[in-house]
């Protein structure tokens, strides 16, 4: 399997998080490509290529172009107003306030207006880093269109919590969204998302969720105790057109791999029984037992046994990275995954 990389996801990194009320070092790091990468080398997975530059047009396949214009100018917006630091949004439309659906004008309305969560920053760099994921999804895509069984882009920042218009959760742009939908422009009938980040792909619902073009099945932390919250129940099925293609799998905190594969194997029946001809992977292993900031038991064999599964559904597949914070496993974990998928579609 080839894998899609490039340094330039160096260009993100937000140096600081709030974690139960103490401002740490951030979990999403640089360091974690590296470490995943570093592991690919080394079990000899397969060539790694940087990848291409393609069109802002096929982000804008997904995402807004207002807020795609934002993304790459709010930085020197907040130096122009003489702000130090790094961009940070810090508070957000309450239920007791009407929605809206036209951006304000005033740099921390907008930056309100444009986001959901303060998990991540934007830097002088961030567009450009986020700009090479959507990249490294799109390379990734591109072999598979061509007939490659499956390719693995290493993006960095992550992706599943972007929607149309809006980051949070450490994600700018949805890299999975972005490469399935290139799948569609390119001629695949039905693509399936699978999301197993431990955390509910918010995003990815968000952009696909009346459509029956794109399917998409999410196991992760139950909205009621975990981020992204208020989103990710089992009866958020699709509305309109899109009714019944999506599907949810909330699971409890302390969930064990007994009770994870149940959905997991009924996720899987249902993108076999959707008919998909293409599939994308929403990789994120912070499912692991060890992960900071999750609360599931996956150990790191699981991970094998999951991408064998993965690959009995016999679909061309890109592993698209997500989440994953227990860095001394983390390579070990994702690249696990895609060794089992290798050795269950030989
Ligand atoms: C892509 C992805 O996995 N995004 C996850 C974003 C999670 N953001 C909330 C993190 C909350 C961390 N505070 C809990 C720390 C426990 N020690
Ligand atoms: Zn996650």
């Amino acid at each position: 399997m080839k894998t899609f990389y490039t340094s330039d996801h160096h260009l993100h990194h937000s140096g600081m998080e709030l974690s139960f009320g103490k401002i740490v070092e951030t979990f999403e790091m640089p360091t974690r490509a590296e470490i995943v990468l570093a592991r690919v080398r080394e079990v000899g997975l397969g060539p790694v290529e940087t990848p291409a530059e393609f069109d802002i047009a096929l982000i804008k396949r997904i995402h807004d172009t207002g807020y795609v214009d934002f993304l790459r100018s709010v930085f020197d917006e907040w130096r122009a107003a003489g702000r130090d630091g790094e961009v940070w949004p810090y508070s957000w439309r309450h239920r007791s306030m009407p929605p809206i659906d036209t951006p304000p004008s005033g740099l921390d309305a907008r930056l309100s207006y444009y986001s959901f969560d303060m998990a991540g920053s934007i830097t002088e760099t961030t567009w450009r880093a986020a700009k090479r994921a959507s990249d490294t999804a799109l390379a990734g895509a591109e072999i598979v269109r061509n007939g490659a069984r499956s390719a693995f882009s290493l993006c960095r920042p992550p992706g599943h919590h972007a929607g149309r218009d809006f980051f949070g959760g450490y994600c700018y742009l949805n890299n999975a969204a972005i490469a399935a939908q290139y799948f569609r422009d390119q001629g695949a009938g039905r693509v399936a998302i699978l999301d197993i980040d431990y955390h509910h792909g918010n995003g990815t619902q968000e952009i696909f969720y009346d459509r029956d073009d794109v399917l998409l099945a999410s196991l992760h932390g139950d909205p009621d105790f975990e981020f992204p919250f208020h989103l990710g129940y089992a009866r958020e099925t699709g509305s309109g057109a899109g009714t019944g293609y999506n599907l949810n799998y909330p699971l409890p905190s302390g969930t064990d791999w007994p009770r994870w594969r149940n959905a997991f194997e009924d996720a899987c029946a249902r993108i076999a029984a959707y008919g998909a001809d293409t599939l994308v992977v929403s990789l994120g292993v912070d499912t692991f037992k060890d992960d900071p900031i999750s609360q599931f038991r996956l150990e790191s064999a699981h991970f094998v046994t999951i991408g064998e599964r993965i690959a009995a559904l016999g679909l061309p597949t890109l592993f698209v990275m997500e989440g994953g914070y227990a860095v001394e496993l983390l390579g070990v974990n994702a690249v696990n995954v895609l060794s089992g998928f290798e050795r269950g579609s030989a």
